[in-house]
């Protein structure tokens, strides 16, 4: 008999890996044992479904544990982390150890990875050899938070194209899917009581092409372009990655990047009487949602919709770049004098009366807000709001957010934007800060690790961004988000 290479392609990289001789065989002898809840049952029986459906090998089900029979066994033991599992493979015995359903579920991820790689496929796989190389791992990852953004408001991406994506999160033990759902240039999210959202707001009559001033007067490419998500289309993408270990974090922006809801309802903004587009360019815009009862009854009317479709425990705000320019907020009678009504200072003042507001909504349908850097001046209390850092030449607001209580997911635009090219050279992607590569991702949070220093606690994770002005086809996006996706699950 040949002498079979043990090989470990484990991604990302279990804490510790002892690599031992020998295998174990997949047959149809094989017990499946599991000492754990219902729950850790369906783990169990979805790797005797798959092995069955690939490589055509009934997995024998339950009973007890045989001497001398080699036995899959999941075994249920109290006081591990909660995403923690062992997995210990020697010729007898296939074991995976942990304390929760998530800890199972990664135990099982890491099996998959070191059984042959057809073990992935949808259909029969007829060459592969159904073993495992033996082993003995510990694993627990290093951030409670591991995401991914993806942005469907500059393109839109169909239902199947978002489950792949979840498949390959989970498949790395990524637990988090941030869905960047409104934006100027589309709203992507049924929403019942307001239904012009989806039918004004997710679609633009054209798009600009490349970006300002690459052509003057500005090109168009004279394509409509638009798209959303039905509430049953939301509800099965969670209860799909839900299946996987994911949490869907929505985001509804507020009070800029709201062009598309602004086009839908003109009394959300200040100039009412004004007729406005769906955004056809990239960029930021001064027309934002106006602070008036209206809009703020709007954002209840929205939000209550939002938390009964998705179970996450925090709901994504936006808050960021609110630009009022030119636009009335300096002049508006009205503006100015809720300013004075309300004591705020100034515009900027009124900008973070909008985000104590949301904070204070959020709060009350019982969820806790996350917002972009720009929160933190606002004055929220550290306990409703969570604060994504993603301006990464500002690191006095990272440091301050920490200072000041907040909890803090990193997803900094370098090197987390995964919009941004890949090389110095390389032609696809945006390079105005800089490029991210892969060593970059693979090499944080280190170089920024001293400003956290004492904060560890309140640093939740990390997570990879990727907005898609230039991306309007899966096959640049699978371009851009891989492999710089896999390295951040192995940082993370
Ligand atoms: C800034 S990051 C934005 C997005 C853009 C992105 C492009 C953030 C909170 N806002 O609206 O798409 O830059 O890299």
């Amino acid at each position: 008999m040949k002498e079979v290479i043990n090989e470990y392609n484990v991604v990302p990289l279990p804490v510790t890996m002892n690599e031992q001789p020998g295998r174990f065989y997949l047959n149809s002898d094989v017990p499946v044992v599991v000492n754990a809840s219902q729950e850790v049952k369906n783990i169990a029986s979805s790797l005797s479904t798959t092995v069955l459906d690939v490589a055509g090998i009934k997995l024998k089900p339950g009973g007890e544990l045989h001497e001398n029979v080699p036995t899959i066994v999941f075994d249920s033991i109290p006081g591990m982390e909660k995403e923690a599992y062992k997995l210990s493979v020697t010729p007898q015995q296939i074991k995976i150890t942990a304390s929760t359903p998530n800890g199972f579920y990664y135990g099982l991820q890491t099996l998959y990875q070191l059984l042959p790689v057809a073990i992935y496929s949808k259909e029969r796989a007829r060459n592969a050899e159904w073993s495992v190389p033996c082993v003995e791992i510990e694993d627990t990852p290093a951030f409670r938070y591991r995401g991914a953004m993806l942005d469907v408001c500059r393109h839109f991406a169909s239902i199947d194209y978002i489950k792949k994506f979840i498949d390959v999160l989970a498949v790395h033990k990524m637990n988090t899917f941030h869905w960047h759902l409104t934006d100027d240039q589309g709203w992507r999210i049924e929403i019942k009581k307001y239904p012009k959202l989806t039918e004004i707001g997710s679609q633009r009559s054209e798009t600009m092409v490349d970006y300002f001033y690459t052509h003057y007067p500005f090109k168009y490419d004279g394509k409509p372009h638009g798209g959303y998500y039905t509430q049953e289309e939301i509800k099965e993408v969670v209860a799909y990655a839900q299946s996987k270990y994911i949490t869907v974090i929505p985001e509804i922006e507020l009070p800029g990047h709201a062009l598309a809801a602004i086009a839908s309802y003109p009394e959300l903004s200040c100039t009412p009487d004004s007729t406005y587009e769906v955004c056809k360019l990239w960029g930021v815009f001064d027309q934002v949602f106006c602070p008036t009862d209206t809009f703020f009854q709007f954002m209840e009317g929205v939000m209550d919709e939002v938390v009964e479709l998705f179970p996450s425990s925090y709901i994504h705000i936006g808050g960021d770049e609110v630009h009022y320019g030119n636009q009335s907020w300096f002049t508006d009678p009205e503006i100015q004098n809720f300013i004075k009504e309300k004591k705020l200072v100034d515009e900027k003042g009124l900008e973070h009366y909008y985000l104590r507001r949301a904070a204070d909504i959020v709060a009350s349908k019982g969820k806790t807000m996350i917002g972009w850097d720009e929160i933190i001046d606002a004055g929220i209390s550290p306990r409703k709001a969570v604060v994504m850092w993603w301006r990464h030449d500002r690191q006095h607001q990272l440091v301050k957010a920490l200072e000041n209580g907040y909890r803090v997911i990193l997803t900094p635009r370098r090197p987390m934007y995964a919009d941004f090219t890949q090389f110095g050279a390389h032609k696809v992607g945006r390079q105005w800060a800089g490029y991210n590569t892969i060593e970059n991702l693979y090499n944080f949070p280190e170089p920024i690790s001293h400003l956290m220093k004492g904060y560890e606690n309140q640093v939740m994770g990390m997570q990879m961004s990727l907005w898609t002005e230039r991306v309007a086809d899966f096959k640049r996006l699978d371009f851009m988000v891989f492999p710089r996706l896999i390295a951040l699950a192995e940082a993370a």
